[in-house]
């Protein structure tokens, strides 16, 4: 689909919403970039290693504000302030957005965190924006203009299984065993942890890694999603199942060889 209702009876081109997001991300870019010089605030959530920072709140800010100017009627779920809908029409777009993905790296290492949208109709992924800020890498597409980065091309990823690449994965899973991780772990070639769901699913996007796997929020894998699954990657629930847009779930990005690996091995007995 190609046509979007963007409310008050109007329509809009889809390249013409991608031209708009891309815009609004470099805009963002700078607002990340000026908070470098001075001190920025930083708060706890749900535990002392879950952080929200002031600029995770502006650029949040600013992103559904640009969104509501355009979109009067956008569902939008954002992670610090608009985590739920009240009410949700999957006919109408639903935008998914996670300011900073990586909020504890951006604190400790300004590296290594990313700006994600991820734009949906019919429970479909329409739009998929990943931006590497320190990199200058906005991983962007859409299952009709394919996956690029910047403006070059991604080609989808060799179909390897599991023992043939890295695994992607967190910490804290890798270390409580969760789903049998550390056999799923010792069969591949290696396991790579970064601690943001962008920054590692772009690393299964362009074949650095055959798949990576984590407890996901609907932001952390709304963007990811639709770049993998044009890229005929698979994305699943660690059982095998196809994932809500809406749900937190064990999630599986990967090639589909390493998918079925790995599903089976999350499977088997302890
Ligand atoms: P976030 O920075 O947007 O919260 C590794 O920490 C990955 O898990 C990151 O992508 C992080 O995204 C996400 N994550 C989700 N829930 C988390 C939590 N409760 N604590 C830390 N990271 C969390
Ligand atoms: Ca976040």
């Amino acid at each position: 689909m190609n046509n979007f209702r963007i409310g008050g009876g109007k329509i809009m081109k889809k390249n013409e919403i991608d031209h708009l997001v891309v815009e609004w991300l470099a805009q963002a870019k700078k607002m990340v970039f000026s908070s470098f010089s001075r001190k920025i605030m930083v708060e706890t959530k749900t535990s002392r290693n879950d952080l929200v920072t002031e600029l995770d709140r502006q650029i949040e800010k600013f992103l559904v504000t640009q969104i509501k100017n355009v979109f009067p009627t956008a569902q939008i779920i954002s992670e610090e302030s608009h985590p739920k809908l009240d009410k949700f029409d999957p006919q109408q777009l639903l935008w998914i957005i996670d300011p900073i993905d990586g909020t504890m790296n951006f604190v400790k290492t300004r590296r290594d965190f990313a700006i994600m949208i991820g734009v949906y109709q019919n429970n479909q992924g329409q739009l998929g924006y990943i931006y590497d800020v320190m990199n200058d890498c906005l991983y962007h597409g859409g299952p009709e203009k394919g996956v690029f980065c910047n403006q070059q091309r991604l080609l989808p990823p060799a179909n390897l299984s599991l023992n043939q690449g890295l695994l992607e994965t967190g910490a804290l899973m890798l270390l409580h065993n969760r789903c049998n991780l550390q056999k799923i772990a010792l069969a591949s070639n290696g396991v790579r942890i970064y601690g943001s769901a962008g920054i590692q699913i772009i690393r299964v996007l362009t074949g650095q890694a055959v798949g990576y796997v984590s407890h996901l929020k609907p932001w952390d894998l709304a963007a990811g999603r639709v770049l993998a699954e044009t890229l005929g990657l698979t994305v699943k629930t660690i059982d095998g199942h196809i994932p809500d847009v809406l749900s937190s779930v064990d999630v599986l990005v990967a090639s589909k060889n390493a998918q079925e690996d790995i599903v089976r091995m999350a499977q088997a007995p302890y």
